[in-house]
């Protein structure tokens, strides 16, 4: 029996069969997690629902998190399929392109700044008000997303950093105020992974070649592995864990001056 069975859990942010989210979805259905999904948009609409399926779910709303009416429509929804919810997962964020190219203090603009707080970040929180009464009195658990652009300054990410750095905050301020309902709150740090938030991304292959090169385990992350760690922590295995960033990074995150080359 898997170590989600009968778990009921919410995945935002499914766009393509790269998607993170996709690699979290593979792996908590295998652990026997029933799944609810949303999309963007009328765009991505028919693709989500296909691979919905695909996991054995029929359940699929629409979600902008920048309408908050459409929040509390996706946890209507939810409420009239399932009695209560045991886990969402956060996995979407977005800046304007002009934001992610370019030196920081030139590029960053008032409006490409909020945004990007907004939807990467306040949507968290967004999300567990809106789903608050679903989720208590289940020993429930939140996950979002993060990257090391969070702690440290890395060329291009500029305002997704501050958003990410805002993220990782939410995530302990929500589990300070959703803990005594017993709700858990954790972000997983993860290493850099082709996905089609990446795809936009100038010399992304660059970074993904530095990037395996520096690391501890000398290659990138997979979203499977991304996939199982999201899946741990949603369950009760990780019923000491609240407010934690952890990283699934290959250990990146943990060197100074990588490899040089020397052994
Ligand atoms: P992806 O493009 O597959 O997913 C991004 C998702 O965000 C898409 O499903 C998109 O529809 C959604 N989204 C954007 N704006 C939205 C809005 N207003 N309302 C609702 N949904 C919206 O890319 P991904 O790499 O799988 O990204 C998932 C998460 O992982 C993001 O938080 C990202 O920051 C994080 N992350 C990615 C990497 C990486 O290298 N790919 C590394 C660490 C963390
Ligand atoms: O969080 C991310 C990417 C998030 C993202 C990506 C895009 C591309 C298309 C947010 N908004 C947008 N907006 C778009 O218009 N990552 C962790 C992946 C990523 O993105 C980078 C990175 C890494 C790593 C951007 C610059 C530098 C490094």
């Amino acid at each position: 029996m898997g170590f989600l069975t009968d778990k009921k859990i919410l995945i935002l942010g499914v766009a393509s069969r790269l998607s993170i989210a996709s690699g979290i979805a593979a792996s908590m259905r295998r652990e026997g997690a029933e799944l609810a999904f949303t999309y963007q948009n009328e765009k991505l609409k028919d693709r989500v629902i296909g691979f919905a399926e695909q996991w054995g779910s029929d359940l699929v709303y629409p979600c902008d998190v920048t309408d908050d009416r459409q929040i509390e429509d996706l946890m209507s929804g939810i409420s009239d399929s399932w009695d209560g919810l045991d886990g969402i997962v956060h996995c979407l964020a977005f800046a304007p392109g002009s934001e992610l190219d370019g030196n920081y203090v030139d590029v960053t603009t008032r409006s490409g700044f909020l945004l990007a707080h907004e939807i990467s970040s306040y949507s968290f929180v967004a999300l567990a008000k809106a789903g608050k009464e679903l989720l208590t009195g289940r020993q429930g658990s939140l996950l979002t997303l993060s990257y090391l652009g969070a702690m440290r300054s890395l060329p291009n990410y500029n305002a997704m950093g501050l958003a990410k750095a805002s993220l990782e905050a939410n995530v302990r301020y929500m589990a300070a105020s959703l803990g005594p309902d017993g709700t858990r709150v954790n972000a997983i740090s993860a290493g850099p992974i082709r996905t089609l938030a990446a795809s936009g991304i100038k010399s992304f292959r660059k970074m993904l070649d530095y990037n395996a090169k520096q690391t501890p385990l000398r290659r990138n992350v997979t979203i499977e592995e991304v996939g199982n760690a999201a899946a741990f922590l949603s369950s009760d295995l990780a019923s000491g864990i609240s407010g934690e960033i952890m990283y699934v990074d290959g250990g990146f995150n943990t060197t100074a001056m990588g490899d040089l080359g020397t052994g």
